[in-house]
């Protein structure tokens, strides 16, 4: 980082979540009709999970929520503070004093709207091998309102921001929000990012992410996501990744003086950059499985690299060598955490 940014340039609205995170074998996956790296909410008969994984498990306690990680990771490789502003509900309790000082201790800028009788939201992280499958009981999370963006000091925080991003996964919460947030972004013409965030929003949620869909600028997702949002709209089954993204970049957009991006990861195999018809591949170093701790977060560091370029107005390839970089980091190390400083030229 050479020349200084504008504090609070990048705002995110997000889940604040403390991750409850251990291994586990197959058949504790099995037991609660959970698959390998998927992400669910949480139904009652998950409730269990959290107590088992705390008592039996050795279950590790790490601040989580996708956005809020994003965020994170994007503070530490910009290395000043305060760049990013987040927004999310928090309950009254240990967990959001975690949460608050590990997003102070990273440069994140946090805003918690505070339910006084529902605790912080936490996300079971069930690590097998390579793979991490996540459960999430939003709780306090799901008490977010727009009220909170509409406090006269939050909405100027919006107001004065020049980068949006907001996770697939608040659809689950509050459309209301995301709506407002991508109407400011239009109507600034600043740019909006969104992220497809788990199969699950695109087969239950199709709806509200149509809604929002024109005000995306950049949207990113994985495989799976973006399989599962070509299903749900009845794209041929047959589509590969390829023509799925020049789908979604060609779906309605209000803003057509910037043509939709959309940013496809696949594990190891190579980043897929989609814009109009044209699809550029970025290669991922491979890592050995000694050198895996877990897979969780890494989709979020992705995301937090590639932003934290992005708002330096560094060119679409740096961000993604820069996601790359990040992800390959979190990988090393337990959640979505890092350890030393970025190495990233
Ligand atoms: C609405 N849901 C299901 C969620 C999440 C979530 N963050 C927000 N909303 N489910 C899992 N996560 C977070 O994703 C990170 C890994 O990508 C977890 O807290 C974990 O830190």
């Amino acid at each position: 980082m050479t020349s200084k940014l504008q504090e609070g340039i990048l705002v995110g609205c997000g889940n604040p979540l403390l991750d409850i995170s251990a291994t586990v074998p197959m058949h504790f996956l099995e037991r609660y009709g959970m698959k390998e790296d998927d992400a669910i909410l949480a139904e009652e008969r998950h409730m269990p999970i959290y107590r088992e994984l705390a008592e039996d498990y050795q279950a590790e306690y790490l601040a989580g929520g996708s956005v809020q990680n994003s965020l994170r990771i994007a503070q530490w490789i910009i290395g000043q503070p305060n760049v990013a502003v987040f927004f999310g509900c928090v309950g009254k309790d240990k967990f959001a004093d975690i949460l608050r000082e590990k997003a102070r201790a990273a440069g994140v800028d946090a805003h918690y709207q505070v339910s006084e009788d529902t605790p912080t939201g936490t996300c079971a992280v069930l690590i097998t091998g390579t793979h991490r499958s996540l459960c999430a009981n939003l709780a306090a999370a799901n008490k977010f309102t727009i009220d909170h963006l509409e406090e006269p000091e939050n909405r100027h925080r919006i107001e004065n921001a020049l980068y949006y991003y907001i996770s697939g996964f608040f659809l689950t919460v509050n459309p209301p929000s995301i709506m407002r947030v991508a109407a400011t972004a239009h109507a600034k013409q600043r740019p909006f990012l969104m992220n497809l965030s788990a199969p699950f929003i695109s087969q239950y949620f199709m709806t509200p992410l149509l809604d929002v869909m024109p005000y995306v600028d950049i949207i990113f997702g994985n495989e799976a996501e973006a399989h599962a949002f070509a299903t749900a709209q009845g794209w041929p089954a047959d589509n590969d990744l390829r023509e799925i993204g020049k789908r979604l970049v060609a779906l309605n957009k209000l803003n057509t003086g910037r043509p939709r991006i959309a940013i496809l990861t696949q594990g190891c195999d190579p980043v897929l950059l989609i814009q109009h018809d044209s699809v550029q591949e970025f290669p991922v170093t491979r890592l050995t499985v000694d050198e895996i701790v877990d897979t969780n977060g890494a989709g979020d560091a992705f995301v937090g690299g590639f932003l934290s370029q992005f708002v330096q107005g560094k060119s679409l390839d740096v961000c993604i060598r820069c996601g790359n970089y990040a992800a390959g980091h979190i990988i090393k190390n337990p959640g979505c955490t890092y350890s030393g400083s970025p190495e990233f030229v």
